[in-house]
């Protein structure tokens, strides 16, 4: 698997490469699917069916990954916190703000039985997949699943979960230990149903100061990573946490993680020169640049790999394909890098 090997640090003549939301609205055959599931987490919890759509992009680009098919709020939804997905709006959680819900939420027995499907879906997808294409699980990682369980919905600042977490030290501190073992576990599963890699998703890391994100998104990664690797010390783990700036090669030296996915918050030689000489670096393609025009993607697809082909490297974009993008788009782009020597 040439994903696996570069994150092992073997050398290959090749970039490996692989988009964030390769499965989703841009792709008529995922909409096909898609429209035969109203509620979307039924969706994610259908184990053929999120198989498929895990495999469709594969088939047409010829990645070098697929990432499972799923959602990070599935641990949220396991953990008994009320989780829906609401058209044209996006997720919308029963906040769990408050002392008695966050003692009401746990893991218990049913934690792992409600994700049975996800493991079912792993399993099945890496039947399907060919030996050299890896499969990689993922989840999001404790502060941005905390910020959706804090504030009930998507945010630009997430403010109401910032005030939370400086108001509540005590209860904030239990809420991150509960999602740390339950991502832990899920991430550990994941791997024991066959994926060969963990992306952690932070999402939200870019709201924080830098104290905060030692204590909400540094330290419970560092912990999560330890975890995974206690257990399964040979799975590399990809690091995200999204738009953190030059917070990246602090995040880098310290979680443990093996590689980090970085966007365009830093530049590529930043990337190169403070983060690359710690971690394998995963990036950066604006998706909104691949979206909307594609010579421009292509160019600057070029200085990507002008910059990083040669060293160990993932392609990936700065953040999941946007539904508008034109397959033309995703189609010249993944030529390019799997001609480029
Ligand atoms: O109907 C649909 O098609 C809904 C769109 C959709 C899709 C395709 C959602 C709703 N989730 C997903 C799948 C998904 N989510 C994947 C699949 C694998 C792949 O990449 O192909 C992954 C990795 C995620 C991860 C995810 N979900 C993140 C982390 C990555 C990121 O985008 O920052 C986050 C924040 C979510 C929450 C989420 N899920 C869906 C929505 C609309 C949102 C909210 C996003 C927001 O708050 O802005």
């Amino acid at each position: 698997m040439l994903l696996i090997d570069v994150l092992q640090c073997k050398k290959s003549a090749s970039v490996p490469f692989w988009f964030m939301r390769q499965a989703g609205r841009y792709l008529p055959e995922y909409k096909a699917v898609r429209k035969n599931f109203p509620d979307f987490l039924s969706f994610c919890y259908t184990p053929e069916a999120a198989c498929e759509v895990t495999l469709q992009p594969i088939s047409r680009f010829d990645m070098s990954a697929a990432i499972i098919f799923s959602d990070i709020l599935v641990i949220p939804d396991a953990l008994g916190v009320d989780v829906t997905f609401v058209e044209n709006i996006g997720p919308v959680l029963t906040s769990i703000a408050n002392k008695a819900a966050i003692e009401r939420i746990g893991m218990g027995q049913h934690f792992s039985e409600k994700l049975s499907p996800v493991y079912k879906a792993i399993s099945l997808t890496r039947s399907a997949l060919a030996k050299d294409k890896a499969l990689i699980g993922f989840c999001g990682s404790g502060w941005t699943l905390a910020c959706y369980m804090l504030q009930g919905k998507s945010s630009r600042d997430f403010s109401e979960a910032r005030v939370f977490a400086l108001k509540e030290p005590e209860l904030f501190k239990k809420l991150m230990a509960l999602l740390e073992n339950a991502i832990t576990d899920h991430a550990c599963a994941q791997i024991e149903a066959g994926a060969n890699a963990i992306q952690l998703f932070d999402s939200w890391s870019g709201v924080l100061s830098e104290v905060e994100f030692e204590h909400y998104v540094v330290q419970p990664t560092k912990r999560i990573v330890a975890g995974i690797k206690n257990k399964h010390s040979s799975i590399p783990v990809i690091g995200f946490p999204r738009m953190c700036g030059a917070k990246l090669e602090y995040y880098a030296k310290e979680t443990g993680v093996d590689a980090v996915s970085f966007d365009g918050s830093v530049s590529l030689a930043y990337a190169k020169k403070e983060v690359q000489p710690h971690v394998l670096l995963q990036g950066n393609l604006d998706s909104q640049i691949l979206a909307e025009d594609k010579e421009l993607a292509l160019a600057q697809t070029g200085k990507i790999l002008d910059r990083f082909a040669g060293t160990p490297f993932i392609f990936n974009l700065a953040h999941g394909i946007l539904p508008h993008t034109p397959i033309a788009n995703v189609q010249a782009v993944s030529d390019m890098i799997k001609n480029h020597a």
